[in-house]
């Protein structure tokens, strides 16, 4: 969870979903991507065969004109069904979740079950998922098997969280994906940290902020 000391504000966002979905290439894309203040190197902790075995991480941040330090630490689970124990591991004190699901209609059992298991694993961690700053990217829209977007759309129409369209492999929606979760972390924290009263940071300034725009 998000804690403000010493002029320091750090947030750990995880991109969750099914295996192979994309969560890695989301999280190289964005390291190419985006140019903030502060912009580590990404860390691949243990793959097998371009796999996740553990998580990856992707440091990034940016200082509000406050001279407040904003830090964001980006995650992937492992999708592989077998590595639940670090899914939940990973997802323990985030403050926000990107849900990559697999557009190809062969997938749509498995983005059900990892959406369900990211609810549960929620509630075991002790994240309140109703209050949760989640977006849902639909990944692989390259593919010809892709399930259309107006049905996707209907689909979610009832669900509260933005639905992001992407290729991640070209890099496209990418950024857009994680505008919103940044949009929607912003809305979350910004009464309880202050971020425009004391901090002079809006929304677009903290948005800007973490992609490098500013
Ligand atoms: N066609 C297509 N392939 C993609 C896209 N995004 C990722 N891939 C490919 O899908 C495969 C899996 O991508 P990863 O990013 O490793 O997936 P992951 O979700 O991290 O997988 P796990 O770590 O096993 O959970 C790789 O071969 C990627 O190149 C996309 O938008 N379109
Ligand atoms: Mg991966």
């Amino acid at each position: 969870m998000a804690e403000l000391e010493n002029n320091r504000l750090s947030f750990k966002l995880v991109y969750y979903g099914p295996a192979q979905s994309g969560k890695t290439t989301n999280l190289l894309r964005l390291h190419d991507l985006l140019s903030p203040e502060l912009k580590g190197e990404m860390m691949s902790m243990e793959t097998q065969n371009d796999r996740t075995l553990f998580f990856d991480l992707l440091p990034l941040g940016f200082r509000a004109s406050s001279g407040l330090l904003i830090k964001f630490r980006l995650f992937t689970v492992p999708g592989q069904v077998a590595h639940d124990g670090t899914r939940k591991a990973v997802l323990s004190r985030a403050d926000g979740v990107v849900f990559v699901a697999d557009s190809d209609r062969s997938q749509e059992t498995n983005n059900g079950e990892a959406f369900q298991s990211l609810a549960e694993n929620c509630s075991r961690v002790g994240l309140d998922f109703e209050r949760l700053p989640l977006v849902v990217q639909f990944n692989k829209r390259d593919l010809p098997g892709a399930v259309p977007e107006a049905e996707l759309r209907e689909r979610w129409a009832a669900a509260p969280w933005p639905l992001l369209f992407a290729t991640a492999l070209i890099g496209e929606g990418v950024e857009a994906t994680f505008e919103a979760l940044l949009r929607s972390l912003y809305r979350r924290h910004d009464e309880a940290f202050q971020l425009a009263a004391v901090h002079g940071l809006s929304e677009a300034a903290f948005i800007a902020g973490a992609k490098g725009e500013a």
